[in-house]
């Protein structure tokens, strides 16, 4: 199995790519995505924290907050703390917080100063691009409606990982020789050459585009736990 044309889609987009690029070099791997939405119930928020506290990924990723609704102060959009990631990890604690959005319902331990925060405001198809070791957060959603992002993490085809094989897309440019992570099949070249057009008689979600290609277009065998097919790319978010 391989992720979802539509992800591949948004995981390629040229003009998102070449700011990546600016920031991480030339040869990309996708990470993961994941989306981040944010109900209208004035509670859920996130604690102020370091994506790469939690995150094996070394020496660098980055992400792009992608706005799929109006990402505004009152919908609880990011907060970040400018320069906060040359100032190294912060202490970090796990909590049960009911209204976390973050998986460990984590925050920072050590002071933080709030006054130096900026948010991070974006219309929607807007994307804002952060370093993993920013120092962010987010208040809760104080309107009607549902905030909604897409979290995306690229990172230099040169990344390590600290233990374990996980699995990566490779989106631009050359992967590392001895491929670090383990290569996610892709859907696009098959799917350049023939194209879904409405009223083809196909479905855009026809079986055909989630199959796993030949075998022997894998540069090496998955692991079964990689061959999942997800809507979004198939790390579980660290977050
Ligand atoms: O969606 C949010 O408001 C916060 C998300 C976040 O900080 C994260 O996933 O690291």
């Amino acid at each position: 199995m391989c992720c979802a044309p539509w992800v591949e889609d948004i995981a390629r987009h040229k003009g998102a790519l070449d700011a990546f690029e600016g920031l991480i070099g030339p040869d990309i791997l996708c990470y993961s995505m994941a989306f981040r939405a944010k109900g209208p119930d004035r509670a859920t928020h996130a604690g102020w924290h370091q994506d790469s506290a939690y995150s094996k990924i070394e020496p660098i990723m980055v992400l792009a907050a992608l706005a799929l609704s109006p990402v505004t102060v009152e919908n609880g959009c990011l907060r970040v703390i400018p320069g906060s990631h040359l100032g190294g990890l912060l202490n970090h604690a796990d909590s049960e917080d009911p209204n976390s959005i973050l998986a460990r319902g984590q925050s920072i331990i050590d002071p933080i100063d709030e006054s130096k925060a900026v948010p991070m405001v974006l219309q929607p198809g807007e994307v804002g691009f952060f370093d993993y070791r920013i120092v962010h957060g987010s208040g809760p959603n104080l309107t009607d409606d549902t905030r909604l992002m897409l979290l995306v993490e690229m990172m230099p085809a040169s990344a390590r990982q600290g233990e374990g094989r996980e699995t990566a897309l490779l989106v631009r440019g050359e992967d590392a020789p001895i491929g670090i992570f383990w290569p996610i099949p892709t859907t696009w070249a098959r799917r350049r050459r023939r194209p879904w057009r409405p009223g083809s008689g196909r479905s855009p979600s026809a079986p055909a585009m989630f199959t796993a290609p030949p075998r022997s277009r894998r540069t090496r065998p998955m692991p079964a736990a990689a061959r999942r097919c997800d809507l979004a790319l198939p790390n579980a978010p660290q977050l």
